[in-house]
């Protein structure tokens, strides 16, 4: 078990690599580490352009994609063998797995597609360990699982240090600034937060990608950070569940405090596994489907049962309109109205329109132009 003082000292690392780097006075040290960002940016983009193809491409299937994402040997493919239909390799040494291998779990009716990964090496952002190839992959996932032997818990934090270096931002949302280009009147600004870069800092960097007229709107506090991230194309906001493993090989009060500490600083919801004697794997399935915000939809017929047995699933946010399509893309401009059941609606029956937005475990009954 890590020694208590050590660990603390990690998840304080943890939580300062978190809290947004702030504006920093030193202004010159600053902007350097930002033109050697830009630079690897434009760098990386080159060479994407000139490659073409990306690594080890897997085919997305089913209602939703879920990346395992750890060091080696932290339990990934026992995972993937645990709780869907495809088997990975497993071994006691590291480097085990060394292409992607997808699975499917189907919970809730939904099919949840689970990609086993190789793991992550440190200095993967500088191509070690096939480290270009696996981002490729996970820049493909609708959710991140973190699998983290819990015995080595600040590892989280250099695997999210990694991602973000191959510009892969684990549960952040994109920076809401919006920047419009225009022809001619300089770079103005356009806000009322505090928390902003200065004007001459912002000019720079906007020069560094070309841009010398347009105003930037920032809806959020931001920093020149951000202000790249925005700028350059392909940086990927996923959302992210950690699953610490091996809660078999610790005390169950050591395990306790570490998921709470670990949830409390990264902000993702966690959940303490045993793949080995199957614990919470159950509750791992839940926390992923809901982490995935996927909604189950009953049909109904006007005049008979709904149908529980085979959920269509819809992403949140779905509309009647959605439910129509996805029944058939033809037939869908001929529904008039529906009438719910559940969550979404006031009342048993409830007749709405194709906009209204439906929620997970609804009833819907669709009514077609005659
Ligand atoms: N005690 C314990 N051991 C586990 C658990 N889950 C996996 N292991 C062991 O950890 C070792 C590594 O497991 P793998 O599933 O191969 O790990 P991996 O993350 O896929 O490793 P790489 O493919 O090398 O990246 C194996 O010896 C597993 O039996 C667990 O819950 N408890
Ligand atoms: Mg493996």
């Amino acid at each position: 078990m890590p020694d208590k003082s050590a660990l603390q000292q990690k998840l304080e690392e943890l939580q300062k690599d978190y809290s947004k780097t702030k504006y920093n006075k030193a202004t010159n040290k600053y902007l350097g580490a930002l033109r050697a960002k830009i630079a690897k940016i434009k760098k990386s983009m080159a060479e994407k352009k000139g490659r073409g193809g990306t690594g080890f491409s897997v085919k997305k299937t089913g209602d939703a994609t879920v990346v395992l994402v750890g060091f080696p040997n932290a339990g990934k493919s026992s995972l993937l063998t645990a709780i869907t239909n495809a088997e990975s390799r497993v071994a006691a040494y590291a480097f085990t797995t060394l292409e992607a291998i997808p699975g499917t779990l189907i919970y809730n009716g939904a099919k949840i597609q689970i990609v086993d990964l190789p793991g992550l090496v440190e200095g993967a952002h500088e191509g070690k360990g096939g480290g270009a190839k696996i981002a490729s992959v996970i820049r493909t996932a609708d959710l991140l699982l973190f699998i983290v032997d819990i015995n080595t818990p600040d590892l989280l934090h250099k695997l999210v240090e990694e991602l973000n270096e191959l510009d892969i931002r684990p549960n952040r949302e994109k920076p809401r600034i919006r920047i419009e280009r225009r022809t001619t009147g300089g770079i103005t600004i356009d806000s009322n937060k505090h928390n902003i870069p200065e004007k001459r800092n912002l000019v720079e960097v906007l020069n560094d990608f070309s841009i010398y007229n347009g105003n930037i709107i920032f809806y959020e506090d931001a920093d020149l950070n951000d202000v790249v991230d925005v700028l350059s194309e392909g940086v990927a906001y996923i959302r992210g569940v950690v699953a610490l493993n091996k809660v078999d090989t610790v005390e169950p009060a050591y395990a306790t405090r570490m998921s709470q500490e670990i949830g409390r600083i990264t902000g993702m919801k966690v959940v303490n596994i045993s793949v080995l004697q199957n614990i919470r794997l159950d509750e791992l399935k839940e926390t992923l489907f809901r982490a995935l915000e996927l909604n189950r939809v009953y049909l109904k017929p006007r005049d008979g049962m709904a149908d529980r047995e085979n959920p269509m699933i819809l992403r949140s946010g779905s509309t009647i309109m959605d439910v129509a399509r996805h029944v058939h893309s033809k037939t869908a401009r001929d529904v008039r109205y529906a009438y719910v059941t559940g969550r979404s609606a006031k009342f048993a029956g409830q007749k709405v329109g194709t906009e209204h937005v439906i929620m997970d475990e609804d009833e819907v009954t669709l009514i077609y132009l005659k």
